[in-house]
């Protein structure tokens, strides 16, 4: 089965509240870039990109146009088994796995539609129909963050991320005492910084929380910092934005930088890499999360299909939005839910999804 057709379609997708503030970064949109591609064969098959914001990682909305731009043309006619199509991919474009990642969930959707499989079955199996959904809350004030822990909770999510940083860690420090006294014992918890804490501050916050059970997620910037925090901590430690590859994943594993993961699907390339994660991860027992940087229907469908075949007892939730808008929906019929903290895997063959394409409007590029 090989390529015949791509074409390229935008959205923009409002944030539920208005604004959320992740690390440096205060956004009120997202744009977010979706690729179908059809087969020789007929088939047609959906991925997404969504960068949050330009400067939350080595990756922006229009960089993912750009590389899709660059790798389209020559993809054409390339073989759609996702071994053989990253290694075209890699051919024709060093690094951007953030936007070979859409044509990779595109090949996945693709390939399960043509053989009547889920993608969840493509990947190995479903440990559950029922996958939990991890409520994030963004940087804000104790009385905001407090609110949305209690919504959560009410809401049946067995686990929150507060987010922490960009101001005096005194603030954080305030906020974070404050959600030890509301957060039940069953919900699991992680605090993070989205690279944004100095080392000194990661200490200090971690040293003043230490009776509190969190996990403490991408404190700092670089692994060198990472690395060099972990004996000063009282709190395990997951890396999230420095985990951009299935190479740095190992080494980060093999000096014991870490004890589990936050991981995104499009940062480490897509469905594919995420599938050999999620098993290096199995064989090291570390936990870890299947989750993206924001999207809509098509992504969360390629978070939800992964999430299911994790080990229950290493799975941490996915995640990829505060709350889904009524505009991420692609699918009118069996949209991406969260019901009481979970979504229930999609039952159709590929992601699931029967998408409207007039919800993109015009494509903006073909092939
Ligand atoms: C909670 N997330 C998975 C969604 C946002 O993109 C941020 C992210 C994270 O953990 O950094
Ligand atoms: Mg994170």
């Amino acid at each position: 089965m090989n390529i015949k057709r791509i074409r390229v379609f935008k959205k923009t997708l409002p944030i539920p509240g208005g604004k959320v503030t992740v690390g440096q970064a205060t956004l009120s949109e997202l744009d977010s870039t979706i690729v179908q591609v059809t087969s020789d064969s007929g088939v047609t098959g959906w991925g997404e990109t969504c960068p949050i914001g330009p400067i939350y990682g080595p990756c922006h909305a229009l960089g993912a146009r750009a590389a899709i731009m660059e790798m389209g043309p020559g993809l054409i006619g390339a073989c759609l088994n996702p071994v053989l199509l990253h290694r075209k991919m890699n051919s024709l474009l060093n690094g951007h796995s953030y936007a070979k990642a859409a044509f990779d969930i595109a090949a996945h959707d693709l390939i399960g539609k043509r053989t009547g499989m889920r993608v969840t079955d493509l990947l190995g199996g479903a440990a559950t129909e029922l996958v939990p959904f991890y409520y994030f809350i963004g940087v804000g004030s104790v009385d905001e963050v407090v609110r949305s822990v209690k919504e959560a909770q009410a809401g049946g999510y067995v686990r929150i991320q507060t987010k922490i940083g960009g101001r005096p860690v005194e603030q954080d420090i305030e906020v974070i005492r404050k959600v030890g006294e509301v957060l039940k014992r069953s919900v699991r918890w992680a605090v993070d910084g989205n690279r944004n804490l100095t080392m000194r501050d990661a200490i200090l916050l971690s040293q003043q929380c230490s009776d509190l059970p969190f996990v403490l997620e991408q404190p700092c910037n670089t692994l060198e910092e990472i690395g060099a925090l972990r004996s000063k901590v009282r709190h395990p430690i997951y890396i999230d934005e420095s985990g951009v590859d299935l190479s740095t994943v190992v080494q980060a594993i093999g000096s014991g930088l870490c004890d589990g993961f936050g991981m995104k699907i499009t940062r480490i390339g897509g469905l594919k890499p995420m599938a050999t994660f999620r098993d290096i991860c199995e064989a090291c027992s570390l936990p870890h999360t299947s989750d993206d940087n924001w999207g809509g229907d098509i992504i969360g469908a390629a978070c939800t299909h992964l999430g299911a075949t994790v080990r229950p007892n290493l799975f941490e939730g996915c995640s990829w939005v505060n709350k889904i808008s009524d505009e991420s929906h692609y699918d009118p019929k069996n949209p991406i839910r969260i019901t009481d903290g979970h979504i229930a895997l999609p039952k159709g063959p590929g992601l699931g999804l029967e998408i409207d394409e007039a919800v993109f409007g015009a494509p903006i590029a073909e092939f």
